[in-house]
This record gives structure tokens, C-alpha cells and sequence, in this order.
């Protein structure tokens, strides 16, 4: 084990708070500028310019004009799976944020959760098959920490059932499988653009779907079902992104490649200082064919080699002024809300893994000095 920190006395607390991620800003500068133009225009939403000119940049990043632009994610979600008409039972991860099932509850739908698999903590697709019922009409799968999920076997099962394959990657924007972003499969992805993530819009979400005559069918959900002054087709919501959000998303956009890469040497960082360190477990590489973000660092402390459980460990780091956070416990079927789904899964791994997740602090400007002293104090909050 590398007893570095150790070796060099305690390591100290830090002096302010180091919490799991804080929203990059870009050069005020630039967004005084924006906002110079949105107040020449006096538009502040309602498809105004600056949000068509950001959804044309995102159109292009994505390679897709299939995309709609939403104020969150949560909603975009939503939004969506009644624009796929979804019903009856979805078969989805209890390992997630709770927007996830709270998407399917707003739609009456019955979530039905499954396990997880060991290595990304995505839905194991064994599961996911043996789960299906006459009632079943999608996969609502999540690329959880932006971990592809097993995109062949999902859409293999969906292609034999029939069944409508919708993708939560609320984690996974700048993620591309084999040269080609993420959003291109399965019928919808979801992502969120919310100040937590390494892509931000302050808040924001983004539908992208393979069927290009949903657009319409969006547009309109998103915008009270308007059609003109005097026609309401739908009864949609208000879910618009607004030109502040927009603004912000497309100077966030001009430095996304900084900042996953900044995200990758703060986790190869992480990777080597703790890599020696019994029962702390981080997730295998991604296959070379990933182009992933680093957007979150979750490790597992296993109790057993560790010396110390997850909690007590998320506990001591308080002490130390830093700010862990345990993404993604408890499982959802255990919330209040979600109790009285039933299981037929006992959600082995799921459980297991939920007790030992950590999610480590990450973000742009976490000197990696810094990123080495976490690693230091977790050593240090180590017994023996
Ligand atoms: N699906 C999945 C799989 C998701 O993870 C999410 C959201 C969604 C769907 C829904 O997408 P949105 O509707 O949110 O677009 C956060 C985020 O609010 C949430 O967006 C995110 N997932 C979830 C994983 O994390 P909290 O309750 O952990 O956030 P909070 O406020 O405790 O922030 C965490 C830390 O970030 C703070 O300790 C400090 C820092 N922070 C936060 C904010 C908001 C800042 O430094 N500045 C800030 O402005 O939920």
C-alpha cells in the first residue's frame, strides 16, 4: 500500500469545504456578453434566439436534429415517455436518482426493478428478460456515472419483445460507444444539463430520439400543446428551456473538451493513489471503444477489507471538510414512496452495491494536489 500520506504525518482538513462537484462557470465575461443580447432582444424564453442558435450547436454536436431542449431533466423524461405513449409496466434500475421512477410514476406507469450489474452498476440484461410480462412495454435503462449500459443485449431484447428501449443518460453527456455519441441509441435518451453535472445549462434537459416525427410531438408537450394563438392540440405542460439556461449551455459547450479531460487526470489520479489500498474498489477501466467523461468517481468500500464501513467512512471525511456523497443510496424501492412496488427481484447486487457506493469529489478546478490529499485522509480515516 502507498503510505505516502502516512509517512508525511496526518494529513490535514481542508480549510474550506471540498464538496462531490461544483458547477464549472465560464469567463464571466463571455456571459455578460450574452446576456448584453438577450436584453437588446427583450426575449427571455418561449423559443427565443439564443435558445434555436444552442439547440442548432447541440444538433451538431450530437450529429442529430433529432433533439428537444427542456428547462430539466426530470421533465424531459417525462415528457418523453408520454410522447412514446408508454404504459403498464417498465422495467428499470432501482440504482439511480430518484427522477428516474419518479418520471414513470407522473405517468401512471408501474416500475419494475431489476438488478444491476457488478462492474458499471448498469441493468444486468438477464434480468431485464426475465422480467418481462404482457404488461411490459419498455426498458427505461440508465447510464449510471455515465457507464454505458449493455446497449447489444438491451436492444436485442427490446428488438424480440417489441419492447421501447429509453436510455436515462442524464450522466452520460460527452459519451460516445465506437466513434458515436451515446444518444444515437435505443428510442430516447434522456440527458440533464443541471449545475451538478459536467455539462451544465444551470438547469436543463435534452430529449434525443430515433424517430424524427416525435419532434413535433415534443414541441408541442413542452409548450402547452399550442399549435397557434387559438389552437391547442394537446394538453402539453410548460417545460421550455428558457435563454438564460441556453445561454449558458452553449458557453458551457465550447469547453467541454477541458473539462472531461480535466475529470480524467483527477480520476487516473485517484486511480493510482488509492490502487493499493484494500477494499476500495473502483469500477474497471471502459473498454477502449468508450470515449467516457469521468463526470462522476464512485469507488466501493468493502467493509470487510477496508476496516470500516461506507458510512463511517463518509461520516469521518465531514471531518476532514470534505464532502462525499453516497449516489446512489438507498436503493429506490426502498424510498417511502416506492415501498409498496412489488419485488420479484432480490436485487443482490443492487444492494450490495448501494451500501458500499461513494461517489468522490470531482470537478474542473479540483487541484489535483488536492484530489491526492482526499486520497491521503482516506487512508488516514483508515483503522490499523
Ligand atoms: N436521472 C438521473 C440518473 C439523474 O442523476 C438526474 C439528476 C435526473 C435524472 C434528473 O435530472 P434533472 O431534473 O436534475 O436535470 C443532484 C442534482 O440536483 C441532480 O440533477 C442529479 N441528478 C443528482 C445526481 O444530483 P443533489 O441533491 O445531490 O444535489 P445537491 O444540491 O446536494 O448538490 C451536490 C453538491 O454540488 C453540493 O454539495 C454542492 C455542489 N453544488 C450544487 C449546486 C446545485 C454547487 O457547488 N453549486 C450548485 O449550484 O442532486
Amino acid at each position: 500500500m502507498k503510505m505516502d500520506a502516512v509517512t508525511q504525518g496526518r494529513p490535514q482538513p481542508f480549510e474550506k469545504p471540498i464538496y462531490v462537484t461544483r458547477p464549472f462557470l465560464p469567463p464571466i465575461e463571455e456571459f455578460y456578453a450574452g446576456l448584453q443580447e438577450i436584453w437588446d432582444s427583450q426575449w427571455l424564453t418561449n423559443n427565443g434566439p439564443v435558445l434555436q442558435r444552442f439547440s442548432g450547436q447541440l444538433s451538431q454536436f450530437f450529429d442529430t436534429d433529432n433533439i428537444c431542449l427542456f428547462n430539466n431533466g426530470t421533465l424531459a423524461l417525462q415528457i418523453g415517455l408520454q410522447g412514446l405513449e408508454i404504459s403498464g409496466e417498465v422495467i428499470t434500475t432501482p440504482f439511480t436518482f430518484v427522477a428516474t421512477t419518479h418520471a414513470l410514476y407522473w405517468n401512471k406507469i408501474r416500475p419494475v426493478f431489476v438488478d444491476i450489474e457488478p462492474d458499471y452498476y448498469t441493468l444486468d440484461p438477464e434480468k431485464v428478460e426475465a422480467a418481462i410480462t404482457p404488461w411490459t412495454t419498455a426498458i427505461l435503462a440508465v447510464h449510471v456515472f455515465g457507464h454505458p449500459c449493455n446497449l447489444e443485449a438491451l436492444a436485442d431484447i427490446a428488438r424480440r419483445h417489441n419492447l421501447k428501449l429509453i436510455y436515462d443518460a442524464a450522466h452520460a453527456f460527452g459519451v460516445s460507444v465506437n466513434g458515436k455519441s451515446i444518444a444515437h441509441v435505443g428510442d430516447m435518451s434522456m440527458f440533464s444539463f443541471h449545475a451538478t453535472k459536467l455539462y451544465h445549462s444551470i438547469e436543463g434537459g435534452m430529449l434525443t430520439f430515433a424517430d424524427p416525427g416525435l419532434k413535433t410531438t415534443l414541441n408541442y408537450l413542452r409548450n402547452f400543446g399550442f399549435e397557434s394563438e387559438t389552437e391547442v392540440v394537446m394538453p402539453g405542460t410548460n417545460a421550455k428551456m428558457n435563454e438564460m439556461q441556453a445561454l449558458m449551455g452553449a458557453l458551457v459547450l465550447d469547453h467541454i473538451d477541458a473539462l472531461i479531460e480535466q475529470s480524467r487526470q483527477i480520476s487516473q489520479v485517484y486511480r493510482e493513489r488509492l490502487k493499493d489500498v484494500s477494499g476500495i474498489k473502483f469500477p474497471p477501466l471502459l473498454p477502449d471503444d468508450v470515449r467516457y467523461s469521468y463526470i462522476y468517481q464512485p469507488v466501493e468500500i468493502i467493509e470487510e477489507e477496508f476496516g470500516m464501513n461506507r458510512d463511517t467512512l463518509y461520516e469521518k471525511l465531514k471531518t476532514y471538510n470534505v464532502f462525499s456523497r453516497r449516489y446512489f443510496y438507498p436503493l429506490l424501492c426502498d424510498f417511502a414512496c416506492y415501498k409498496s412496488v412489488a419485488l420479484n427481484d432480490p436485487l443482490k447486487v443492487a444492494r450490495k452495491v448501494a451500501d458500499r457506493i461513494l461517489a468522490l469529489p470531482t470537478y474542473y478546478d479540483l487541484a489535483l494536489d488536492d484530489v491526492r490529499r482526499i486520497c491521503d485522509i482516506i487512508i488516514a480515516c483508515r483503522p490499523g
